[in-house]
């Protein structure tokens, strides 16, 4: 494998630990201030990040390449409220997706279609993802400050996302 594209994958892996540990902090900032629809949300996102990881590491070592397990920055775990948290969700999301959107670029220059075609898998669920953190973060901004509708929207989240 080329050293740049193993290069970037291992930085990959370090974006998909990175995203799960910060859903991690969000999740518990989420449970230890009684919202556990938001809670639910984010320990399953946190779940699926990791897989995004796992799945990374395992193709890098089928492809005989180097892994390196990183060392990660400790999340952001203090928030104003459920808003900053979509609003951090949304950024993280952006954040990833242009990440491997140059990981995709890098493959072209060098030609490596194999790591291309695998990599098409994060560009689908990289598209899921945004648009459900911008539904979820649009619905939150029309209910704004209101304290009824974030108990709504708790009690919802998991509907909503899970028909998205
Ligand atoms: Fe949503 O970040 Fe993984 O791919």
């Amino acid at each position: 494998m080329n050293t740049t594209i193993e290069q970037l994958l291992n930085d990959q892996i370090k974006y998909e630990a990175q995203a799960s540990m910060q859903y991690l902090a969000m999740a518990s900032w989420a449970d230890a201030n009684g919202f556990n629809g938001v809670a639910d949300f984010f320990y399953s996102q946190s779940d699926e990040e990791r897989v995004h990881m796992l799945k990374l590491v395992k193709f890098v070592n089928e492809r005989s390449g180097n892994v390196v397990v990183p060392a990660l920055q400790k999340p952001t775990d203090s928030f104003s409220g459920i808003i900053e948290l979509f609003e951090k969700f949304l950024e993280s999301e952006i954040f990833v997706t242009e990440k491997i959107n140059q990981v995709i670029y890098e493959c072209l220059q060098n030609k490596d279609y194999n790591v291309h075609n695998f990599m098409q898998w994060y560009v689908t669920e990289q598209l899921e993802e945004e648009a459900m953190a911008r539904t979820l973060l649009d619905k939150l901004n029309i209910i704004g400050t209101d304290k009824s509708g974030h108990y709504l929207f708790d009690r919802d989240i998991n509907d909503i996302a899970s028909s998205h």
